[in-house]
C-alpha cells in the first residue's frame, strides 16, 4: 500500500485503487505502529465507498512535524567519493573508520519547511561550486521506534563545502531546499525486499547527462541498526524520517546547474522528479 499527502487530503493506494482516508490529520495518521494493519482495516471500511479515479494532481512531500534524519558511508561508493573529496584537507581517514566502525554517521538533515517533494524544486547552495544529488531509500520510524514505512529521498550535497572540511557538513548538507522526499510512503506487511533497486537519471536540456542504478544489498548496515543508534538517547514524539546513504556518487567532473531534472526511482515506491530551481 502506499500513502499519499495531497491537497484533497491523505490518499491511500491499494491494489491500484485510490481511497480518500477520513483521517485529515497526517502526523497522527503515519504515526502509529501496525500502520499496515491499520490502514488496510481502514481500507475494508472505505472499499466500494469513497474510491476515487486517480491520484490528485498535488501530491505534497510525505511530512509533517517529522525531523529528517541522515545516515553516512553506508556504501563503499560514498566512502571512495568522501574520502577522494577531502584528501587535501586530510579528512579521508574519517570515512574510512565511520565504514567500519560500530557506531554510524548520523546526522539531522531537515525539519518539514526545508524539505520538498515531488514536482517542487531543490536548491543549490548559492556559496557553492560542485553540487551533487543523493538518492537514497529513507525509512519512516513510528515514535516508538519500529519501521513502518519507505520513501524516497534526495539528499543534496555540496562537495566542495563538505570536502574543504569534514566539520562543514552541516553546511553541506543542510539549507533551504536541500531535502526532498516523495512521493509516497510504501507501507507494506513486511519489511522491503532486500534486494530492492534505486536508480537516478539527471537530465540537463532534455539529454540524459548521469544515471546508475544500486541494490539496497550492497549496504554495509542494517536498517534497524541505524534506526536503534538513531532512537538511543533522542525521542521523536511524531515518529521520524531517516535517509540510509547513498550508493550512487557522480564522477568528480560532474556538477548539478540550475534547470537539471532528477528523476528518483525506487522499486516499489515510485518515482521523486524535482528541478534544480
Ligand atoms: O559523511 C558525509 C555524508 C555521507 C552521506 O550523506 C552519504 O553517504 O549518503
Ligand atoms: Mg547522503
Amino acid at each position: 500500500m502506499k500513502i499519499y499527502k495531497t491537497k484533497r487530503g491523505i490518499v491511500i493506494e491499494h491494489l491500484n485503487h485510490y481511497f480518500l482516508s477520513k483521517q485529515q490529520d497526517w502526523d497522527s495518521f503515519i504515526n502509529r505502529s501496525n500502520l499496515f494493519s491499520r490502514i488496510a482495516d481502514e481500507v475494508r471500511s472505505l472499499r466500494g465507498a469513497a474510491s476515487m479515479d486517480d491520484l490528485p494532481e498535488i501530491v505534497l512531500a510525505p511530512i509533517g512535524h517529522q525531523e529528517v534524519w541522515a545516515s553516512g558511508v553506508t556504501y563503499m561508493r560514498s566512502r571512495e567519493a568522501r574520502m577522494e573529496e577531502s584528501k587535501d584537507a586530510g579528512g579521508g581517514d574519517f570515512y574510512a573508520r565511520v565504514y567500519e566502525a560500530e557506531r554510524p554517521e548520523l546526522f539531522f538533515k531537515a525539519p518539514a519547511h526545508r524539505t520538498v517533494g515531488t514536482g517542487q524544486p531543490v536548491r543549490i547552495r548559492k556559496d557553492s561550486k560542485w553540487n551533487v544529488p543523493e538518492p537514497e531509500l529513507t525509512l519512516f520510524i513510528c515514535s516508538t521506534g519500529s519501521i513502518e514505512g519507505y520513501t524516497i529521498g534526495n539528499d543534496m550535497s555540496s562537495r566542495d563545502i563538505e570536502g574543504e572540511n569534514p566539520l562543514y557538513l552541516p553546511q553541506a548538507k543542510s539549507y533551504d531546499g536541500a531535502a526532498a522526499l516523495g512521493p509516497c510512503i510504501y507501507v507494506a506487511e513486511s519489511t522491503i525486499a532486500s534486494n530492492t533497486k534505486i536508480s537516478i537519471a539527471i537530465q540537463r536540456d532534455q539529454e540524459l547527462l548521469f544515471s546508475n542504478e544500486i541494490s539496497i544489498a550492497r549496504m554495509k548496515r542494517k536498517h534497524t541498526e541505524l534506526v536503534e543508534y538513531l532512537f538511543r538517547e533522542m525521542s521523536f514524539p511524531f515518529g521520524a524520517f531517516l535517509m540510509t546513504g547513498t550508493g550512487i556518487v557522480p564522477p568528480e567532473s560532474f556538477t548539478l546547474r540550475s534547470g537539471d531534472e532528477i528523476k528518483i526511482s525506487i522499486e516499489h515506491i515510485g518515482v521523486l522528479v524535482n528541478t534544480v530551481a
